[in-house]
């Protein structure tokens, strides 16, 4: 395989391909075109076709590798090197119109990350990491912010489609954490949000009961970015997992302490 600095800036271009095409369908994105996969979980042709573009692209660059996707639309056979593949992070902010949303495309081993790219159309925003080489936002590095006290944290508090499960654990770190914190908010895009996290724009962002596809590029732009990604135990081999925390580094502890007064049922 190539030199993962150049291998990242192909798979920008990747990134910026299937971002343009999900911008400009946006254009003429008809509601009866969605379809319900599980509860509140949606998709649509967009997603199809990005992902069809995505993975035809990908293969291109490294035939040996296989893929994890969200649609499904490709497999894992135990390659040594897979493409975890979401076409469109944030759908349902996609349905409504709304921002943010992105693609998000990881590279890895049986047990590493090698390199990561998100892209946001809406923005023109390209988040970028390789093992070892640090995190990018369109070719500027990023660094986790400083904030090292929960009082001055700006703080995301995602809830997944497994409100069934999550719902305890949601309302309590909000209860914990709402007059507590400098302000709370919820993105719609787990990979966008954790590279903002990367970015220093937020503080601290955790979710459980997502894929692989949501997470997995985006967790290696907050290690590169001098973040902390631990599951929702503080374990650092949240690879093959659904539960991510991922902060500045200074906040983490804290964050796990809220998290164990009200962990998911069932995990
Ligand atoms: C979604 C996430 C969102 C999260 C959902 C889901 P999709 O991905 O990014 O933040 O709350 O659990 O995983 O369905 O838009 O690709």
């Amino acid at each position: 395989m190539e030199n993962l600095e150049v291998l990242v800036q192909k798979v920008c271009e990747v990134a910026r391909g299937a971002g343009h095409f999900l911008k400009e369908e946006r254009k003429r994105f008809r509601q009866d075109a969605v379809r319900e996969k599980r509860v509140h979980d949606y998709v649509s042709y967009v997603d199809k076709e990005s992902e069809r573009r995505i993975v035809s692209a990908l293969r291109m660059l490294l035939p040996e590798a296989g893929f994890v996707t969200e649609e499904g639309s490709a497999d894992y056979r135990d390659e040594t090197y897979c493409w975890v593949v979401d076409p469109l992070d944030g759908t349902t902010n996609y349905i409504h119109d709304v921002s943010p949303y992105c693609v998000s495309i990881a590279l890895r081993t049986r047990d590493m990350l090698l390199l990561g790219v998100i892209y946001d159309p809406s923005l023109d925003e390209c988040f970028y990491a390789w093992q070892g080489g640090g995190a990018y936002l369109n070719g500027v590095p990023m660094h986790v912010s400083a904030t090292n006290c929960l009082e001055n944290a700006f703080a995301i508090v995602e809830l997944p489609y497994e409100s069934g499960r999550y719902a305890r654990t949601g309302l309590h770190l909000i209860s914990r954490m709402y007059g507590q914190v400098a302000g709370i908010r919820m993105n719609g895009s787990a990979a966008l949000a954790m590279c903002y996290v990367a970015a220093g724009r937020y503080d601290t962002w955790q979710e459980a009961f997502i894929g692989k596809w949501d997470f997995s590029a985006a967790a290696l732009m907050v290690m590169e970015a001098g973040g902390r990604v631990t599951d929702y135990y503080g374990s650092p081999c949240f690879l093959e997992g659904h539960h991510i925390v991922a902060t500045n580094g200074w906040l983490h502890d804290e964050v796990l302490r809220l998290l164990s007064e009200a962990l998911p049922e069932g995990m």
